[in-house]
């Protein structure tokens, strides 16, 4: 008999599978088709855990489904622009392009040799210029429609990277990169008008039924619909207005102050020729170093500064004070907050430093607030007081009042407002895809004709000093005539678009990824797409999945496809986990930097007893990683992807274990033992899946065990994805077969094992491919499982054999009851003492013992 010995089996069956093309996809009318995307990863060197994990889910759902009778979609490529090349480049004095390239050439073999189902066919590179020509195409055509805009804004910079920063990615006022102070920065940027789409993204929020609740949760959070009001507030002695977004109309009686943003341009202005200019003018300097997401924390220290001028309250004719504070965004609302210090704790601190007058406007109703007592604000619901007409009144309904009131005397209208901002897309970065457009002396911006693209990003450039962009530099790639009048005097955008512009797009790409009459071919697309499952990490849960639907909807307004949803169900699985090991003196250890076992590990560099950490997140800072690399070497692929997918279900957080993987490769070769015994003696078998009742005792009790666990497979795969409940059935499965080994010399037993290992052959296929098409073969078959049916089960072979069983009393016959063949000891046990005349005989005496005779009897000692 020969060993299982995956190594062999496994570069064996790729093989067979690249040179028969057997991943490889056409649209077809005639089938019904799946489309299954995992989430792309950016070329990063090697492929890690969370890939391996990602992708073998995603593996498991596209050979099932294929054999489902699915005509699957399952494409792989790489999310290739991006910093970590330029940053790499820099340290090895090469070129992101080259680094990139080979990043790409290293994970595709790795990705290989896991024996993942794709249609390398399919394959495309983001950082190419057949891809991102039409991602110009698309900008330029979103240009015609207005969809995209220029406009100067403050945006998070950062002077070490030399480029713009999502909020998303500065950490405590840092950059998440290079971790050095980002500081705020005024820059002419292309924005897409994401903001336009708020609403309908939101509203389809609760049209998702296949996507995690927290997901949508967080995106409804981020769209932010805020319902409420604008107010207008005359400035003193002059004929401008600052108008606020506020939620609290109600409470516009109490305003007795006003905030601006620092950025506000009023700020300076009014500032100007006052005594308070130089304060004001020091104070916005210094905010502009700080973290405008820090900035929107509840606990943040307020402070600010007064502008030296006052506006007038509408409805009070009161005069306030107008300050710049620190709490006051410039991003959300209008960058302006009108201050009720007795009602909003932020204004309420604010009043308090800087001794601002409070005024009640909503209180309880069984009690009076003193303003000078007070600790903290009062923000419940109330009743209207120093409100004028609106005294009295429920302040819920003072809401719709005062915004009625405000808008019937011009000073304001009822509103809602968006958390949501337009999407900034510049980067002053170099490996990204080109803006396509042209500044001209004459003309000002011009588009790029079509006929142009793609504006190649030119690949022999060499970074300069620091990372900044060499584009602005480069004169053969800068100098152009323009378009619309042809003076010489024009220069091309030196902007590169946002990575996420190119992941919003990719999934339509895959239906025809090597077309070139246009972006993609539309009959391609109409056949494949909205995605049926997408597979990702949950830090995607916000930016990557939003920009997606939205550049979904942008499709849809041009006419190019017919939904607006492109992921139909999603998953995000949970991370790779490990637990980490440190020592006082030299931080965290790598496994093999600690000596000894268990808790009593000491570090081999000083031999301090070391510390086991938390089980975290794999990562390289915490030198708890696993490469799977290791594993792929030592177990092969098929107990690395069966070790994924037994550890948790997907949604959870998996952790890592030595054990777990030796478990899992234990049961390969348990399963290859049982093969290999009964091979022979099945050979010439005809397999029986036939009706129960041609078949008694333990060889029918494993006909119905095979066909229950069928069921049980198909379901945990189809309704849940959990595979490690599916994994645990067949596992189930196969300790039932061991057991059926006394029954070898019986009539049917070749031909209902037989049955058995087709049967786990075939389940365990989607999770271990390479192994499954080497059972397969063995037991007769030729070819790839993957082109079988899946497995269906006889519903006459789940009916439960119901057995009568004898229940005695110290030897004697007492009673007897009836239960399912496979009632496990325990079970039969509790029923036979519950039994009425069996308790009557044991009369309260205690017992002694009880032994139980599988499907016969349970004798009771007392
Ligand atoms: C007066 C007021 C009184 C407010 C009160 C609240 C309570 P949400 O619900 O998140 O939309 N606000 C408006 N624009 C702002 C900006 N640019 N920066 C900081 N804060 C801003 O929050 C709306 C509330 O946030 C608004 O309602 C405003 O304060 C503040 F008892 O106006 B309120
Ligand atoms: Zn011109």
């Amino acid at each position: 008999d020969e060993k299982y010995s995956p190594k062999a089996i496994e570069s064996k069956w790729q093989k067979i599978w690249e040179t028969t093309k057997l991943f490889k996809v056409k649209e077809d009318p005639d089938k019904e088709k799946y489309y299954l995307l995992e989430m792309f990863p950016y070329p990063s060197g090697k492929i890690h855990m969370g890939h391996v994990r990602n992708y073998t889910i995603g593996d498991v759902v596209a050979r099932y489904k294929r054999m489902r009778g699915f005509n699957v979609l399952h494409p792989m490529g790489w999310d290739a622009f991006g910093m970590p090349a330029e940053n790499a480049a820099i340290a090895n004095n090469s070129h992101p392009a080259k680094w990139t390239y080979e990043n790409i050439d290293t994970m595709r073999s790795q990705l290989k040799s896991m024996g993942f189902s794709y249609d390398w066919d399919r394959e495309l590179a983001t950082c190419t210029p057949e891809y991102y020509r039409w991602e110009q195409w698309l900008f330029l055509k979103m240009y015609e429609k207005g969809m995209t805009y220029r406009k100067e804004s403050f945006v998070n910079w950062c002077e070490t990277c030399q480029t713009v920063l999502a909020n998303e990615q500065v950490e405590a006022g840092m950059c998440w990169r290079c971790g050095k102070q980002v500081r705020q920065k005024k820059l002419s940027q292309w924005f897409f008008r994401i903001s336009d789409y708020a609403e309908d993204l939101l509203i389809h929020c609760d049209k998702l039924p296949g996507w995690p609740e927290k997901v949508v949760t967080m995106q409804k959070h981020w769209i932010g619909k805020s319902f409420g009001a604008e107010i207008h507030f005359p400035i003193e002695n002059s004929d401008e207005k600052i108008t606020v977004f506020t939620t609290r109309q109600d409470t516009v009686f109490g305003a007795t102050f006003m905030c601006l943003a620092p950025e506000h341009p009023l700020v300076l202005t009014l500032s100007k020729g006052t005594e308070q200019e130089a304060e004001v003018s020091a104070f916005v300097d210094r905010m502009a170093l700080q973290d405008r997401s820090v900035r929107a924390v509840e606990s943040y220290e307020k402070e600010g500064v007064f502008t030296g001028a006052y506006c007038i309250n509408p409805l009070t004719r009161r005069k306030m004070p107008i300050y710049t504070a620190n709490f006051a965004l410039m991003e959300y609302g209008t960058g302006a907050v009108m201050s009720v210090p007795a009602h909003d704790q932020r204004d309420f601190d604010f009043a308090k430093k800087y001794g601002l007058d409070i005024i009640i406007v909503v209180k309880p109703s069984d009690k009076e607030l003193d303003p000078a007592a007070m600790t903290e604000a009062y923000t419940d619901q109330g009743v209207m007081v120093n409100s004028g007409q609106f005294d009295g009144m429920d302040n819920k309904k003072a809401l719709d009042e005062i915004a009625a009131y405000l808008d019937e005397n011009n000073l304001g209208k009822k509103t809602v407002n968006f958390r949501l901002r337009d999407w900034g897309i510049s980067r002053q970065r170099y490996w990204g895809a080109p803006i396509p457009m042209i500044h001209c002396k004459e003309c000002g911006i011009v588009p790029v004709p079509e006929e142009d693209l793609p504006i190649v990003l030119p690949e022999d450039a060499n970074l300069l000093e620091g990372g900044k962009s060499p584009l602005p530099t480069l004169d053969y790639f800068t100098k152009t005539t323009c378009p619309k009048c042809g003076s010489p005097d024009a220069r091309r955008e030196t902007d590169t678009m946002d990575t996420f512009v190119e992941s919003s797009w990719y999934y339509e790409r895959y239906c025809s990824p090597h077309y070139h009459d246009g972006i993609f071919d539309k009959a391609a697309v109409d056949y494949w797409m909205p995605v049926d499952q997408y597979i990702g990490g949950v830090e995607h849960a916000i930016l990557h999945l939003l920009y997606s639907r939205y550049y979904t909807r942008v499709l849809n307004d041009l006419g190019l496809v017919k939904y607006k949803e492109p992921f139909t169900r999603l998953l995000t699985q949970g991370m790779v986990c490990k637990e980490t090991l440190s020592c006082p003196e030299h931080g965290f250890l790598y496994p093999y930097e600690a000596k000894g076992s268990g808790e009593n590990r000491q570090c081999t560099k000083c031999g301090k007893p070391v510390v086991v950490g938390r089980v975290e997140k794999m990562s390289k800072s915490k030198n708890n990683v696993i490469d799977p690399k290791t594993l792929l070497e030592k177990y092969g692929a098929d107990t690395t992807r069966l070790f994924c997918l037994f550890a948790a279900p997907p949604e959870r957080d998996l952790e890592w274990s030595e054990q777990g993987v030796e478990g899992g490769h234990r049961f390969l070769n348990r399963v290859w033992r049982l093969v290999s015994d009964w091979t022979e003696l099945t050979k010439d078998a005809v397999l029986f899946n036939g009706n129960p009742d041609e078949l008694e005792g333990d060889i029918r009790d494993l006909y119905k065990k095979i066909h229950e666990t069928i069921k049980k497979v198909t379901s945990d795969i189809e309704d849940r994805f959990h595979f490690n409940t599916a994994i645990s059935a067949v596992m189930e499965l196969v300790n039932a077969m061991y057991d059926a080994d006394q029954q070898k010399n019986t009539p049917h037993a070749p031909r209902v094992m037989k049955f058995a290992m087709e049967s786990v052959a075939l389940l365990l296929s989607p999770m271990v491919p390479h192994f499954a098409d080497e059972l397969w073969n063995i037991l007769g078959h030729s070819g790839s499982v993957l082109l079988e049916s899946w497995p269906s089960y006889r519903e006459d072979a789940l009916v439960k054999d119901e057995l009568v069983i004898v229940v005695q009393v110290n030897g004697k016959l007492r009673g007897r009851f009836t239960a399912n063949a496979d009632t496990d000891d325990d079970a039969l046990k509790e029923k036979a003492l519950a039994n009425e005349q069996v308790q009557k005989f044991i009369n309260g005496k205690p017992i002694k013992k009880t032994i139980v005779v599988k499907k016969k009897l349970v004798n009771i000692v007392v």
